[in-house]
């Protein structure tokens, strides 16, 4: 494996869409203990039916430490590839490599991780351990790999049409905790040179409350070039019905790389999911302290899917919306099955079904 100092779109790379084909997908086995309820045993059995499906039409590999390699191996399919490997947490979008392709070779791109904010805002210290990951990745693979660690970003941030066009919040990319000594300008042409897009659509802010500082991959997301969905609510007391109006309208307002205007999906979202006090209790403390308070709203929305080869798979909650979203769904994604899977145990640790995935693209001709 080679460490690059180019930069990808100099070279002709760029990071084709979720809904192209993939080679296979990357997960993270959980184990973090204040971050998954109950030494993460129902967030593992979430995981391994997410697993399940995957693999179904994919590859999979599953990154888990060295005292959880026999569970994560006993509850996972054979087809299923289990590597060890060390980490703080289970993200997989936000640490493991964004892809990037030629159309006939694909290489990783290893950014600085700082677990969502640094010593600034950020979830965790420390985080030395999910800033290795990609890079370990890339070995795994045999990909050569970008060094871009001097540059803070979690690939929930990013989406891209493959065509040119990419999706990020101001909320998240020029917040303090990530690149403080950059203009927008600069982080602007950073996901040019790197991701090979020319065009970057802004949006303000992300789901309410959401932890990661509002990532993009929770409220909007392609679902093919030109066609977004967007976390949607029409109750106008919600705090978030500004946040999703104010994105609706940037949407509506913009064209993509090719020129053609966005077309918008409203996704409904799930009527908002609190934390329990018992789901609380389950929690351990970090340093002393909680890291969640009962009552706090989580950031649930259904736009938080991964796209598999022959499978979109979302999370549910429990919600009358959860089969509205299937069913919608459905409808944009005709030759794919659309699966939904309980998720409030992954939601639980602040993230969902997207936010533990990422894809590996398919890259021969
Ligand atoms: O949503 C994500 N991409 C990550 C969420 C991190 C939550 C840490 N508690």
């Amino acid at each position: 494996m080679k460490i690059l100092n180019t930069s990808p779109s100099a070279d002709g790379f760029y990071m084709p869409a979720e809904f192209s084909q993939h080679y296979g997908c990357i997960l993270i086995w959980p184990h973090r203990r204040d971050s998954w309820q109950n030494g993460a045993y129902a967030a593992r059995r979430a995981f391994a039916r997410l697993i399940e499906l995957i693999s179904s039409s994919e590859k999979v590999i599953v990154c888990a430490r060295y005292e959880d390699y026999d569970e994560a191996r006993r509850l996972l399919p054979d087809r299923v590839r289990v590597v060890e490997m060390s980490s703080d947490d289970s993200w997989a979008r936000d640490v493991a490599p964004t892809f990037v392709t030629n159309g006939s070779e694909l290489r990783g791109i290893d950014w600085g991780f700082n677990a969502w904010g640094g010593l600034y805002d950020g979830l965790y210290f420390p985080w030395d351990k999910d800033n290795k990951m990609a890079r370990k990745l890339c070995d795994l693979l045999e990909k050569d790999c970008y060094d871009c660690r001097s540059f803070i970003l979690e690939g929930g941030s990013i989406h891209t049409d493959g065509e040119g066009t990419l999706l990020t919040t101001e909320e998240c990319l020029l917040g303090r905790g990530r690149n403080p000594g950059m203009s927008k300008q600069g982080i602007e042409q950073k996901l040019c040179s790197t991701l090979g897009v020319s065009k970057v659509i802004w949006l303000r802010r992300g789901i309410y409350n959401d932890e990661t500082n509002g990532h993009i991959d929770n409220i909007c997301t392609f679902t093919s070039p030109g066609e977004v969905v967007l976390a949607w609510t029409d109750d106008k007391n919600d705090p978030q019905y500004k946040i999703s109006k104010e994105c609706l309208d940037i949407l509506e307002g913009s064209t993509d790389a090719k020129g053609r205007r966005i077309r918008v999906h409203k996704l409904p979202l799930p009527k908002p999911v609190h934390i329990t006090d018992d789901e609380c209790e389950g929690l351990d403390n970090m340093d002393g302290e909680p890291t969640r308070t009962p009552g706090e709203r989580l950031a649930a929305s259904y736009v938080n899917f991964y796209i598999a080869n022959k499978a979109v798979i979302v999370p549910q909650f429990g919600d009358e919306n959860d089969s509205r979203a299937v069913d919608i769904l459905s409808g944009l994604f005709p030759t794919r099955e659309v699966v939904g899977i309980y998720a409030r145990d992954i939601l639980i640790g602040g993230g969902n079904i997207h936010c533990i995935t990422q894809q590996i693209p398919e890259f021969e001709k």
